[in-house]
């Protein structure tokens, strides 16, 4: 049986019995809803897995607590040629190959992960105080994943299993960003430097490798890394074992513990162009408990996902309170009922469990609990703050912009049409580089969207403010290169308001950034964060130019 991509775009129609497609492919069909689809010709095709897979609603809720990556440890102090005279912390994380039981009732699931945990231990970093990691590349050398070695990067005859490490939201040196092709092998290592020079956020660190970046996250290539500075300490918010990360992602599993990755039905060409499970996993486990005190707890919520976006919110209809986005914490606290995260995107919440000792809460994803909170009785007195004020986060006028760059979003179908391939401003990866921003400048980028999705767009190295979105005329703008636009431009939403490093471009609209483009000279890249996008063209260098020169 294959699928094409509006099938599978539209759901379960044209799948009447295999109940396990059709609840993943439901799930996947409720994210793509508010997207429009373009007619097409001819799809990619959707082959349908050969192994059963498991079925949601047979798995018992709740029964795991809910894991808590360990901290990363220092194994030594080491120099660096960038820190002359001094010696760093050193972290080594070596990824390799593990098994992992995602639930109580399944057996082991074979996974990749950071020190062989999925997710990967939590790095803990202090605003101005840098460290190392040597990141270990001591994978197996045949890939678990399915390959399309007609990506380019992935090509037959480069090495099958292939890592870097590059950490989300870091500023940090081009060397030492985890371009994509700085990838290695097995049996080699990186030595990267991280500044921390940057304000308190939620960062976090996956592979980046050129071609099979979605596959290597899929695999469990990823964890979390946490800045903290004195600012953010002196607020008092809930810390210790109250501030936790929240790694969240999906996948699709086969009865016998395996992830399954889907695949068209090119075996030639297995790439697919997105990638939604139909199990939501919170910090590697599927429906986990946690066991919480009634008082305020902080949580990081980080979308580790290929494709799917999370639309979370409370059981109890409990409100959350969001204190910070990608790059930190908000001007003030923000009441959420629910919360929508796209890949790749962060946002930190403070739930009050207060008034509900004995009781049960739930995180949802839509209407389904993923993990439940159950607060017991405890006498510990909650000292912990939520001020009313975070963080001042003063608005860039875009008036300053040494440059304004127009970039669209396309996507395009290969001659056959069997394929598409998304690009960034109508480019490939191998094209010369064009956007080469000077160093601590001000710019502002416009995402034209031309494409039926949204896609969260990532810059490396920066941080950035959103300034509005704007819808345009399509047509105009394929029949004259024109950008007309259709209505007035919409304010960035109070979520929006702080610091960001991946932005939701929706279709139709032409959304707006700024930022400074403090940070070393080099090349870096810009990219679509959903995996097989990136994977597949969307993903482009740019290079910082010194400031004076
Ligand atoms: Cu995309």
């Amino acid at each position: 049986m294959i699928l094409t991509r509006r099938d599978f775009l539209r759901g379960a129609g044209a799948l009447a019995g295999a109940w396990w497609l059709a609840d993943a492919w439901r799930t996947a069909n409720a994210a793509a809803m508010p997207m429009a689809m373009p007619a097409r010709r001819n799809a990619a095709l959707l082959a349908a897995p050969k192994v059963p897979l498991i079925n949601p609603a047979a798995l018992a809720r709740f029964v795991d607590p809910l894991p808590i990556p360990p901290r990363a440890r220092v194994v030594s102090q080491r120099a660096h040629p960038d820190y002359p005279g001094r010696n760093l912390p050193c972290y080594r994380i070596t990824m390799r190959a593990c098994t992992q039981r995602l639930h109580r009732d399944l057996p082991p699931t074979p996974l990749w992960g950071y020190d062989g945990q999925f997710p990967g231990p939590t790095i803990e970093a202090r605003r101005g105080e840098p460290l190392m990691v040597e990141w270990v590349n001591a994978l197996p050398n045949r890939h678990f994943l399915p390959i399309d070695h007609s990506l380019h990067g992935a090509e037959r005859g480069k090495p099958e299993v292939r890592a870097v490490t590059h950490v989300h939201g870091a500023r940090v040196a081009a060397k030492a960003d985890g371009f994509p092709e700085d990838w290695y092998t097995p049996g080699h290592a990186a030595l990267y430097a991280y500044p921390n020079g940057q304000d308190a956020a939620t960062l976090w660190y996956h592979d980046h490798a050129m071609g099979i970046t979605r596959l290597n996250i899929y695999a469990g290539l990823f964890g979390a890394y946490v800045v903290r500075d004195a600012q953010e300490l002196a607020l008092n918010l809930p810390a210790g074992d109250c501030d936790i990360p929240l790694l969240l992602c999906d996948r699709l599993i086969a009865e016998d513990g395996q992830l399954y990755y889907p695949v068209s039905d090119d075996p030639d060409a297995p790439w697919v162009m997105q990638c939604n499970g139909n199990l939501v996993l919170c910090n590697g486990k599927l429906f986990p408990f946690l066991e919480v005190e009634p008082r305020r707890y902080r949580f990081r919520l980080i979308n580790v996902a290929n494709t799917r976006f999370f639309d979370l919110s409370l059981s109890h209809d409990q409100p959350m309170q969001q204190i910070a986005s990608d790059q930190g914490l908000l001007p003030a606290p923000l009441e959420r009922a629910r919360m929508e995260l796209y890949p790749a995107e962060r946002a930190e919440v403070v739930v009050d469990f207060s008034g509900f000792a004995g009781k049960s809460l739930q995180l949802r994803h839509e209407a389904q609990g993923i993990l439940e909170f159950r607060v017991r009785e405890s006498e510990r007195r909650d000292t912990s703050a939520l001020p009313a004020t975070l963080r001042a986060v003063p608005r860039i006028d875009p008036a300053g912009a040494a440059r304004h760059r127009m970039l669209t979003l396309n996507e395009t179908d290969d001659a056959n049409g069997n394929a598409m391939t998304m690009l960034l401003d109508g480019k490939r990866w191998s094209d010369p580089i064009t956007e080469r921003p000077r160093q601590n400048s001000l710019e502002t980028w416009s995402f034209i969207n031309l494409t039926g999705d949204a896609h969260p767009i990532h810059l490396h190295l920066v941080r950035f403010q959103v300034l509005d979105r704007r819808p345009f005329d399509l047509f105009a703008w394929n029949a004259q290169r024109k950008l007309v636009f259709t209505g007035p431009a919409l304010p960035p939403e109070p979520q929006e308001l702080g610091w960001k490093d991946t932005v939701r471009a929706d279709p139709g609209m032409v959304t707006r950034i700024a930022m400074r483009f403090e940070g070393e000279p080099g090349r870096y890249v810009w990219h679509c964060h959903l995996l097989e996008h990136e994977d597949n063209e969307m993903m482009r260098p740019f290079e910082v130019l010194p400031a004076h020169g």
